[in-house]
C-alpha cells in the first residue's frame, strides 16, 4: 500500500504517505493496492481510447466511464472491494473493445497499429487474492524514481482525480464535452507512461488545472441549467420536528429525486455537508419539506450521523466508516460512493429509503430556528458587484478574503475560524467548499447592507469566485494579482488539489495553503511553487494576516 493524497496521511521521517496495513481514513490495504490497479488499468483503457481517437473512433460510455471510475478512488470516497474489481473488469473490458476497433481501423488503412505496453496488456486475475498479487506493478509509487519526479507525477495524478469528480458531477448533469473528454484521455495516458521529465510534468500539472477551469464552467452550466441560480437565501442550520432524510455530498440531482419522491409523505429532508448550497437553488424551494442543513463537514458525521434519527444518502464524498457511530444500516450511498456492508442505490428509486425513514422515529422536537445566508454564487455576486465596486472606491471595503476549501478533523484547522474573525471590518469574506463550516454559524454583520460573509457555495463553485476576481479586475483595469484579494485555502483532498491547479494556471498568485503542506510536494517542489507562484503554508493569523494586508 502507498497512498499520500490527502492531508490526514501518515508523515514519517522515513517519508510521507499510508503504507503500512491501513490508511489514516480507513482505507485497507487491499482497497489502496485495488484502487492502484484501477488506475493502472484506467490509464490503459485512456492510452487506447487515445489512439483509437486517431483514427475517428469515439466512444461515448468509455468516455464518461474513465473520470467516472477515477472518482471512486478519491479519499473517503470507495472502500468496497467488490465494486473496485467490478470497475476495473469493466476497464478491461472496454480496453479491449477500443483496441480492437483501433487495430481494425488501423488494418484497414494499411498501418501498423501501435501496441500499448505494460496498462494496454497487463490483463486482471481471476480472484481478488490473485489481482492482489498483481497490484505491486500498479502502485504509484513503483520503481526507483527521485522524490521530486514522484511528487510532480503525484500532484499530476491527484489533480486529474479531482477534475475526473467534476466531470462526473457534471455528466450527472447532462454536461460531457469530447474536447475535454479527449484531453483527459491523453493526460491520464501520459500519466501511465512514469514519465521522468520534469518540464512535461510541471507542464502536465498547468494543463490540468486549465481543464479544469472548463470542467468547472461545464458543471455550473449544469447546475444552473437544471436548476437556476443561486439567490441569497436564508436557512435553518436547527432540527425540526418529524421524520426525516439527510442528503450528503455534491449531487443536487439526487437531492432533486428525493424530494419528489418524499412530497406528501411526511418526511422532512435536511442537506448535510456539501448538499447545503442546494437550498438556495430555485429549483428546491419549492419543496416546503426541504426545511434546513443539519450538522456541519464530513469529518464529524460519525457523531452527526448518530444523532441523526432518520435515513442518510451519502450521494459523493466524503464517507468514512459508519460503523463507528452505529447507523450502517440507515445510512445508504450512490453513484461511485461505497462501504462494504452498506446498501447502495442505484438507478433512480429511493423507496428503500424512504421506507426506512418512515421506521425511524424522527425528531420528536423542534428547535428554534438560527439562520444563515447563503446563495452568494455567480449571478447574485454580480448583481451585487457595482454596490461592491462603489463601497471599494468610497473606502468602505478595503479588502477580500475567499477563505475556502475543504474542512477536516485536525486541531490547527482552527486557523481558519481565527483567521474569518480577525479579519479587519471593512473586509469581505468569500468561503466555499465544507471548510466555511469552521465559521458560517458566526455573525458576521454587513457593509452598507452587502453581507461580510459570501457564501458562494460548493468547492466546485471555485469557479464563480474566479468569475466575480476576473470581474473586478476588468473594473479596476489591473491584474488580478494587484486587487485587495487574499486566498487562503484549506486543503484536504484531490478536489481541492485541482482547484488549485485551476488558479496557479489562471496565474493567481501568493495563495496561502493550510492547515499543512501535502505530504507529496518535496521541499524542492514547494519552493518551485513559491519562488513561480507565491504560493505558501499558512502560518499564524496574526503574521498572515500582516503580511496579506501588507501586500495589498
Ligand atoms: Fe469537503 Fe469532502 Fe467538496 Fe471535499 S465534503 S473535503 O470531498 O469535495 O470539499
Ligand atoms: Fe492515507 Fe489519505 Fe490515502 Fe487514506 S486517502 S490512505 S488517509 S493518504
Amino acid at each position: 500500500m502507498f497512498c499520500v493524497q490527502c492531508e490526514q496521511t501518515i508523515k514519517t521521517p522515513a517519508g510521507n504517505g499510508c503504507s503500512y496495513s491501513q490508511g489514516m481514513c480507513g482505507k485497507l490495504a487491499s482497497t489502496s493496492d485495488l484502487q492502484d490497479l484501477l488506475i493502472y488499468m484506467l490509464q490503459g483503457v485512456s492510452a487506447y481510447a487515445v489512439k483509437a481517437r486517431e483514427m475517428g473512433i469515439v466512444n461515448g460510455n468509455i468516455d464518461t466511464f474513465v473520470p467516472k471510475a477515477f472518482f471512486s478512488t478519491l479519499t473517503n470516497v470507495n472502500f468496497d472491494d467488490d465494486r473496485l474489481i467490478g470497475y476495473a473488469q469493466q476497464a478491461q473490458a472496454y480496453r479491449e473493445q477500443l483496441k480492437t476497433a483501433y487495430e481494425a481501423a488501423c488494418q484497414e488503412k494499411g498501418i501498423d497499429a501501435v501496441v500499448i505496453p505494460a496498462q494496454g496488456t497487463l490483463n486482471l486475475a481471476a480472484s481478488k487474492l490473485e489481482m492482489l498479487e498483481q497490484a505491486p506493478v500498479a502502485l504509484l509509487n513503483r520503481g526507483e524514481v527521485h522524490e521530486d519526479i514522484l511528487g510532480l507525477r503525484l500532484l499530476c495524478l491527484y489533480g486529474l482525480k479531482g477534475a475526473a469528480a467534476y466531470m462526473e458531477h457534471a455528466r450527472v448533469l447532462d454536461q460531457t464535452d469530447a474536447d475535454i473528454a479527449a484531453e483527459f484521455h491523453q493526460i491520464m495516458a501520459f500519466l501511465g507512461e512514469d514519465s521522468v521529465d520534469v518540464d512535461k510534468l510541471f507542464n502536465t500539472a498547468m494543463q490540468i488545472g486549465q481543464l479544469n477551469y472548463r470542467v468547472m464552467a461545464m458543471l455550473d452550466t449544469g447546475e444552473t441549467t437544471a436548476f437556476g441560480h443561486p439567490e441569497p437565501t436564508q436557512v435553518n442550520t436547527k432540527i425540526v420536528k418529524g421524520k426525516a432524510i439527510l442528503v450528503s455530498g455534491h449531487d443536487m440531482k439526487d437531492l432533486e429525486l428525493i424530494l419528489q419522491q418524499t412530497e406528501g409523505k411526511g418526511i422532512n429532508v435536511f442537506t448535510h455537508g456539501e448538499m447545503l448550497p442546494a437550498l438556495a437553488y430555485p429549483a428546491f424551494k419549492k419543496y416546503s419539506h426541504l426545511v434546513g442543513n443539519f450538522g456541519s463537514a464530513w469529518q464529524n458525521q460519525q457523531k452527526e450521523f448518530s444523532n441523526f434519527p432518520g435515513a442518510v444518502v451519502m450521494t459523493s464524498n466524503c464517507i468514512i466508516d459508519p460503523n463507528v457511530g452505529d447507523y450502517s444500516d440507515r445510512i445508504f450511498t450512490r453513484s461511485i460512493v461505497g462501504w462494504p456492508g452498506v446498501s447502495h442505490i442505484e438507478g433512480e428509486d429511493f423507496s428503500a429509503v424512504i421506507d426506512k425513514a418512515l421506521s425511524l422515529e424522527g425528531f420528536k422536537y423542534d428547535e428554534i430556528p438560527h439562520m444563515i445566508t447563503i446563495g452568494f454564487a455567480r449571478n447574485a455576486l454580480m448583481a451585487a458587484a457595482p454596490t461592491v465596486v462603489e463601497n471599494v472606491k468610497n473606502g468602505s471595503i478595503k479588502h477580500f478574503f475567499l477563505i475556502g476549501g475543504c474542512d477536516g478533523d485536525k486541531a490547527e484547522r482552527s486557523y481558519f475560524t481565527d483567521l474569518a474573525k480577525s479579519v479587519p471590518d471593512d473586509s469581505l469574506i468569500l468561503t466555499l467548499g465544507c471548510g466555511k463550516y469552521k465559521f458560517n454559524k458566526l455573525e458576521f454583520g454587513d457593509i452598507n447592507g452587502i453581507p461580510r460573509l459570501l457564501d458562494v457555495g460548493q468547492c466546485n463553485d471555485a469557479y464563480s469566485a474566479i468569475q466575480l476576481a476576473l470581474a473586478l479586475k476588468d473594473v479596476f483595469e489591473c491584474d488580478i494579482n494587484e486587487l485587495p484579494l487574499s486566498l487562503v485555502l484549506s486543503w484536504f483532498e484531490q478536489k481541492a488539489i485541482v482547484v488549485l491547479l485551476t488558479l496557479l494556471s489562471l496565474g493567481v498568485k501568493n495563495i496561502r495553503t493550510g492547515p499543512s503542506a501535502p505530504g507529496f510536494l518535496t521541499e524542492n517542489l514547494a519552493n518551485i511553487l513559491e519562488q513561480q507562484f507565491g504560493l505558501r503554508t499558512t502560518t499564524d493569523v496574526a503574521t498572515d494576516l500582516k503580511a496579506m494586508m501588507t501586500a495589498a
